[in-house]
């Protein structure tokens, strides 16, 4: 069960991030709108929200998943894998802070995004991509170790089209992980419940469970008739103005 949430609502300079998707330019007022529909929908979920100011130093710093790794015992501030994002760890830290008993960070020549950490109970899988390398997953997995949670390497540098890893996986509890078709037959995966997600509603993936509710991105009829059939009550979140920014849905928020 989460109780509360960390947001940052996009800056007036938001289209200036990065990104490596070819839609065009994201509008600001609409995906101010799509970040307050996607916080109401987490205080629906029964979230306490901590809502920082939107921090224009960043362009990226609306999504917040990609600055921390969050455990009851400690606040793991990550190593961005992008040049542009580094300064947002810093940014983060005083609020983390103030909600954690411990603060932990992942040191150069480590680099590693939130993005690429997807919670699966008490396991953790870590992504080796463009933003996360081997240095970074390690001191990870080796900080998570030390605080009684196992830890897995998934390789997704050859898997086209996806940023980080979490853009392809989610765990939705119940022993069940949510994979686009270029992971599903991985052998690290290999023990749990896989629901697919089709090729061409493949953005869906990155979708987040969140107590009683999976919420999901709207215009992926698909997914998210599997998901009601598997009995998950589902919120479906316009997200087209972060999909430009080439960000997802968790991304939008630290969840703990
Ligand atoms: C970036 O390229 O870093 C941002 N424009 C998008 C980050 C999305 N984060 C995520 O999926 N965890």
């Amino acid at each position: 069960m989460f109780s509360r949430a960390i947001v940052r609502p996009p800056g007036t300079n938001y289209a200036d991030g990065l990104t490596r998707v070819p839609l065009g330019a994201p509008d600001f007022e609409r995906a101010l709108r799509q970040h307050a529909a996607y916080c109401e929908a987490l205080e629906r979920c029964g979230l306490e929200l901590t809502r920082l100011e939107p921090d224009e130093r960043y362009p990226d710093a609306t999504f917040v998943e990609d600055t921390a790794v969050l455990i009851p015992a400690t606040a793991i501030l990550t190593q961005p894998g992008a040049a542009s994002r580094i300064g947002e760890v810093e940014s983060i830290r005083d609020p983390l802070s103030r909600l954690f008993p411990r603060i932990d960070s992942i040191p150069e020549p480590g680099t590693l995004d939130g993005g690429d950490v997807c919670e699966a109970g008490s396991h953790f899988f870590i992504g080796l991509s463009e933003r996360t390398n081997e240095a970074g997953a390690g001191q990870l997995a080796e900080l998570l170790g030390s605080r009684g949670y196992t830890a897995s390497l998934v390789d997704i540098r050859n898997v086209k089209d996806i940023l980080h890893l979490k853009s392809g996986l989610a765990y939705l509890g119940d022993n069940r992980l949510v994979v686009i078709e270029a992971l599903a037959n991985r052998e690290e995966l290999r023990g749990y419940e896989l629901v697919r997600v089709n090729v061409d509603e493949e953005y869906a993936a990155n979708c987040v469970r969140v107590n009683d509710f999976v919420l999901i991105a709207a215009g992926y009829p698909a997914f998210e008739q599997t998901l009601r059939g598997l009995g998950y009550e589902t919120i479906a979140l316009e997200m087209t103005e972060f999909q430009k920014m080439d960000g997802g849905l968790s991304c939008l928020s630290l969840r703990f």
